[in-house]
């Protein structure tokens, strides 16, 4: 049974689960000390006996935890432990360990066995531990994460040994400016590398039978199709399918798991601005012989299309402009670790804003927060982790394959989904980029033939990127008036028309602004403007939306999204104070002078 994670849990007649959301037993080990705690089988010890030990929330990135520079700047493994007693009433279900991310790298141990390994943080995997269960007793759960990133790893960063002692061959005797062991990771990617269990972990209980998997492809003219998987199913059973409108009533029930059929006066999701974001329900089951319920499962999803043409992209036969944000899972404290209220907050503020879209860099969000844009009618690009590549070997590639499997298959049914980013700022420039990212693209045009697939870029440009051409929709990010001509504002408009045109002029597909910004420090004012000053930013993003409206009017662009919504923490560099200030927030999103001039553009938009 793989590892992926296609389905969410639920609690219904036929399956249940635990939620491990608390205080864990933490123990860290020393930085970069090679793999001391599973050479001494720790995963067969009390945390809770070891001096060091004590406690992280889950879900919560551990970095921020402290006032401890050793914790914040950890690389190499932590250790997790919990105890959960599992009643003898749940001896009718199969049970399965199910973490939504852990950063980077996990090992999993129940009762002191490894059940299981999972490499990449950001999206969901699964470990049956069934046969392992102790019933009415207690269980112990260990997991060993790590967070230590390469050129192998994706994300990847630059790990370089430094204080390497080589024979005297200095009078000195010392030859390095380093300590012994001396290393310096450093991702290649400008956000912190927050690390631990991110998200929620849980004890799904499920029946002996089970469904495994749902894909529905759903039209907003009615065209309705759906397929079912399941684990252990056999012939003379039966699956049953409902289908509930948003009022919650019934319109179709098919006896079969795998179907199409065409439903009349739909209710299609409608980005906001657009119409409502209807959502409809498929219940499926699956029952026995004597028609006993075997499994039960209840997926949202809605009526939508999604085109593209070499202008732009269109939801239901009606052209979609994007008006929103790149952001982070950010926050003070927790880091990356999934927060409801923080979710909220940012999703509120995207109306307030009067935003219809976001993407998810640069690695994919809580399934919550699909969820709620699905709910909200906003549309999201979701983005694998693949940030920053600047290597393209061939394990990368499968490991990258093996995130855009997990990806799709998690979020396939969710509406507000209208776009597969397989990667941000690759180095597309380079030859070899071309071969790896045409496997990618292909994949995920096979998983699902009905989204289209983007790559955005940043270090390429129209006249050396190899990849451009295999995609369906084009992403650009693009720095004038910052990282380019930075005080020359008066230059933004033409340089970013002139770059898009390009662009366009060679590639001839549609095109979305996905980065365009400057770093505000809040409460640091400077008439006339100097970088880093909130005037700055303000001035920066009108002179570019002046070229947005020119490239709208020549529909060169179908869309355009600000970095960033927030600010959010980075690794420390000079050109980052405390973290990156290119939100037109705050971190802790309070609005700075450029959210009032974007929120004005949004608006106007919105009702065009
Ligand atoms: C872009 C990256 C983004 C950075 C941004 C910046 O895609 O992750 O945060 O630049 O420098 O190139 O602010």
């Amino acid at each position: 049974l793989s590892i992926v994670c296609a389905l969410h849990v639920q609690r219904n007649d036929k399956r249940t689960f635990d939620d491990l959301s608390g205080l864990w037993t933490f123990v860290r080990e020393t930085t970069n000390t090679g793999d001391i705690g599973i050479e001494n089988k720790w995963f067969e010890k009390d945390l809770r006996e070891f001096k060091n030990h004590t406690v992280m929330p889950v879900p919560c990135a551990y970095n921020d935890m402290a006032a401890d520079a050793e914790l914040r700047d950890h690389v190499g493994w932590v250790w997790y432990q919990r105890n959960e007693i599992i009643s003898q009433r749940d001896n009718d279900f199969r049970l399965f360990l199910r973490f939504e991310s852990a950063q980077y790298f996990a090992v999993v141990y129940f009762n002191g066995k490894e059940v299981g390994r999972h490499v990449g943080g950001h999206l969901p995997f699964q470990f049956e531990v069934t046969k392992q269960v102790k019933f009415g007793a207690k269980n112990v759960i260990t997991v060993a994460v790590n967070n230590t990133l390469s050129w192998a790893t994706i994300p990847q960063a630059d790990f370089n040994y430094m204080g390497n002692l080589e024979r005297n061959t200095s009078r000195f005797e010392l030859i390095s400016r380093y300590p012994p062991g001396f290393f310096k990771m450093v991702g290649l990617f400008d956000f912190f590398n927050y690390a631990g269990l991110l998200r929620t972990v849980y004890i799904v209980k499920k029946p002996k039978i089970f469904i495994d998997d749902i894909t529905i492809n759903a039209e907003h003219l009615g065209s309705f199709k759906w397929d079912v998987t399941s684990d252990g199913y056999q012939l003379k059973q039966q699956c049953i399918v409902y289908l509930y409108d948003p009022d919650g009533k019934e319109v179709l029930q098919e006896q079969n798991c795998t179907g199409s059929s065409q439903v009349s006066n739909v209710r299609p999701w409608w980005p906001r601005g657009m119409g409502d974001p209807d959502l409809y329900t498929l219940k499926v089951e699956i029952r026995a012989a004597d028609a006993s319920l075997v499994d039960v499962y209840n997926e949202e999803f809605g009526f939508r299309t999604v085109k593209w043409d070499n202008e732009q992209i269109y939801i239901n036969d009606r052209p979609f402009y994007c008006i929103g944000f790149g952001m982070h899972e950010d926050f003070e404290i927790h880091g990356r670790g999934y927060d409801a209220a923080v979710m909220t907050k940012d999703m509120n503020l995207f109306e307030w804003m009067g935003a219809n879209c976001y993407r998810t860099s640069h690695y994919p969000y809580a399934e919550e927060r699909i969820k709620e844009s699905d709910r909200r009618g906003i549309a999201v690009i979701l983005e694998t982790p693949a940030v920053g590549l600047k290597g393209f070997p061939k394990a990368n590639q499968l490991l990258h394959m093996q995130f855009v499997e997990e990806m799709i298959k998690r979020d396939k049914n969710h509406p507000a989904v209208i776009m597969w980013s397989i990667s941000n700022e690759p180095h597309t420039e380079k030859k070899e980029a071309r071969a790896y990212f045409k496997a990618l693209i292909d994949q995920a045009h096979t998983l699902d033939p009905t989204r289209p697939v983007t790559i955005v870029y940043g270090p390429s440009n129209y006249d050396n990127d190899q990849t451009a051409d295999l995609l369906d929709v084009i992403c650009v990010n693009r720095y004038y008036g910052w990282y380019i001509d930075m005080g020359f504002l008066e230059n933004i408009n033409r340089s970013v028309v002139y770059d898009l045109m390009l662009w366009k002029e060679k590639f001839g597909k549609a095109i979305l602004v996905t980065e365009y910004g400057a770093d505000s420090l809040d409460g640091l004012t400077q008439e006339p403007a100097v970088d880093f000053s909130e005037q700055y930013q303000d001035e920066l993003i009108r002179e570019t939306h002046k070229a947005f409206d020119v490239l709208r009017a020549k529909k060169v662009i179908g869309g355009e999204m600000i970095w960033n919504f927030a600010d959010f923490m980075t690794g420390m560099t000079t050109t980052r104070a405390v973290g990156n200030h290119k939100g037109v927030f705050t971190r802790t999103r309070q609005p700075k002078i450029a959210a009032y001039t974007l929120r004005k553009r949004y608006l106007g938009l919105l009702q065009q």
